[in-house]
């Protein structure tokens, strides 16, 4: 499978997570998983979790690149042009295989990442990245993308208690994370079909509950699953 299932009835959706460090991406998106299993199970559909960069042997390979070494280990077009080669492999291999057999897929991170880390982030600005994603995408977007909008110091601080090796992003100045918060921020105006901000200052199952009702209402789920 090389190209983007068409939308169909039986096309299963993709819902992205984003949001900048210190989030709680991770930690949400496995709660919200739990609570998809619980809906999608009445309906015999599977949900596959997956993220960015990684999901695919070759982009976990690519992955490496880009999360570990020297802050200015790349140029913002070099970085650019990793994630999105990363992002293409892993749609060839795990994302579009697994809608078109119906099942749903819930990412970690997708292509707005790039547009507030490298777009916005570093100053790449919107154009070259939507040309990268356009040229490597088609027009496959998400069916719905959840920003979790956090302050950037409440963020970094969690961020920092909870490391890790993987903290080149992490290392970066504040500058670079208000910018991509701003960013985030930006492209939900832009796209409010799409996007839904949900507030992530607050404790982990408020969050989660807010989490549930936008994806129950967006995706028209049934609600008061949250665990
Ligand atoms: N990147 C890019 O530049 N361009 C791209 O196109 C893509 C990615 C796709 C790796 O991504 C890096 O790649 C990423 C952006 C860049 N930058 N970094 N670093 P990643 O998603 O693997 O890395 P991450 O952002 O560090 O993801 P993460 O592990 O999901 O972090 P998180 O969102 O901060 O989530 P967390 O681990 O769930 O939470 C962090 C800590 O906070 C943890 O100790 C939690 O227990 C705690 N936490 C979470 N929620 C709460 C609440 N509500 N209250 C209190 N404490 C909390």
């Amino acid at each position: 499978m090389l190209t983007a299932p068409a939308p169909s009835a039986k096309r299963g959706r993709f819902i992205t997570l984003e949001g900048g460090e210190g989030a709680g991406k991770s930690t949400q998106l496995r709660r919200l998983a739990d609570s998809l299993r619980v809906s999608l199970r009445a309906r015999d559909v599977e949900l596959v979790t997956t993220r960015e960069p990684g999901g695919s042997p070759g982009a976990e390979e690519i992955r490496g690149l880009l999360v570990t070494g020297e802050t200015g280990r790349w140029s913002a077009t070099t970085e650019a042009l990793l994630h999105t080669a990363a992002r293409r492999d892993h749609l060839e291999r795990t994302v579009w295989p697994a809608l078109e057999t119906g099942s749903w897929v819930l990412c970690d991170r997708f292509f707005d990442s790039t547009m507030a880390y490298q777009g916005y982030g570093l100053g790449l600005g919107r154009d070259l990245v939507e040309t990268l994603q356009t040229a490597a995408l088609g027009g496959f977007r998400p069916d719905l993308t959840l920003i979790l909008d956090i302050d950037v110091e409440t963020g970094l601080r969690r961020a920092v208690a909870r490391h890790g090796g993987e903290d080149r992003y992490e290392r970066m100045d504040i500058g670079f994370h208000q910018r991509l918060r701003d960013g985030f921020l930006d492209i939900a105006r832009q796209e409010p079909e799409r996007c839904a901000v949900v507030d992530a200052d607050a404790d982990l199952d408020t969050v989660q509950a807010r989490i549930w009702d936008t994806v129950a209402g967006r995706l028209g789920l049934a609600q008061g699953q949250t665990s």
